[in-house]
């Protein structure tokens, strides 16, 4: 595959000019963002930006507001703009295979980070990086069994952005672990987008439909904070009366959990810039990279936050 920068090298070489004056050419990667939903998704678009700079890759971001529409726009000008390398995190799982195709019949790599495509053809995308999110819920599903005992919990579920790689599986994975327990019943479910107003809002909603619920499981940490006060509004104590496990491990969760008002989060690391950007690079030079590059990730309780918080970097 002959990519612009292969062509100004071949240049280069035929021109007889020194190789020195070619080199200097940065490498341009498109990068479309979902949005700033969460404290997770700004440490996110914190690392990329960081990361470019201290890689020397010229960035072009463009933040999608939640809005699929809008990645696929951003997308097509990536390709317009002729970059070398396309990173993109879908904001949900399906609808990508005709943009997909077009950025290969443009010859630009696509790199997937933190979220996945669902297409057939998965030579539309040279590597997806980023969590194993069904091994999330399952480590929030295994906090449950062995920490929360009792003949009929009561489990309410905060779900993630509908369609979203990490919604679907983060109910998956906790789904697995309490089946065949049937004293775990997730009574109601609903999404609350990832964001601390939506996970506020309908956790107000699931209170006034029932307020005799044991536990919450949110999806991300955002909407577990936001419902937070959604409990406390209701004269209800969070991380006590209702126990709380949350996924991310943002800084917010670790004050949370300080304040005794969250029980546990899973870890999931937003770091992903300088891992990116070294795939970039060996992408353009044409190394193989593997397919799947999966982030490794813990699980905090209550208990651990008070000398993990100085640890915490996002
Ligand atoms: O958990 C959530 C964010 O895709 C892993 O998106 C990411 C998720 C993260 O909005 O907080």
């Amino acid at each position: 595959m002959m990519n612009r920068r292969h062509a100004s090298l071949a240049l280069a070489l035929a021109s007889g000019l020194p190789l020195s004056s070619f080199a200097q050419k940065k490498i341009v990667l498109g990068f479309s963002q979902i949005g700033a939903e969460s404290e997770w998704r700004t440490a996110n678009t914190e690392s990329i930006k960081q990361a470019a700079k201290d890689a020397g890759i010229d960035l072009k971001f463009s933040d999608a507001q939640q809005k699929q529409e809008n990645q696929i726009k951003a997308i097509r000008s990536f390709i317009a703009q002729k970059v070398d390398v396309i990173g993109f995190s879908p904001v949900v799982e399906s609808g990508w295979e005709t943009v997909l195709r077009e950025a290969k019949a443009a010859k630009i790599p696509v790199i997937l980070t933190d979220r996945t495509v669902d297409v057939k053809d998965d030579t539309l995308w040279v590597t997806f990086m980023g969590s194993d999110f069904l091994e999330e819920g399952r480590k929030a599903g295994r906090w449950l069994t062995e920490n929360v005992k009792g003949s009929d919990v009561k489990i309410v579920e905060l779900q993630g952005t509908v369609g979203s790689g990490p919604a679907i599986d983060r109910k998956k994975g906790f789904e697995e672990i309490i089946k065949g327990k049937p004293q775990y019943k997730i009574v109601r479910s609903q999404t609350g987008d990832f964001t601390r107003a939506k996970g506020k809002e309908v956790m107000q909603a699931f209170l006034k439909a029932d307020p005799k619920v044991n536990v919450l499981y949110a999806h991300n940490d955002d909407m577990a904070i936001g419902a937070i006060q959604a409990i406390e509004e209701a004269g209800l104590k969070p991380g006590k009366d209702i126990t709380i496990i949350s996924v991310d491990g943002v800084k917010g969760a670790f004050e949370a959990m300080m304040a005794g008002k969250l029980n546990v989060t899973v870890e999931c690391s937003p770091l992903l810039g300088p891992q990116l950007m070294a795939t970039v690079k060996d992408v353009v030079a044409g190394k193989p990279v593997p397919k799947r590059i999966v982030t490794q990730e813990g699980i905090f309780p209550m208990d651990t936050a008070a000398k993990e918080f100085p640890n915490r970097k996002y």
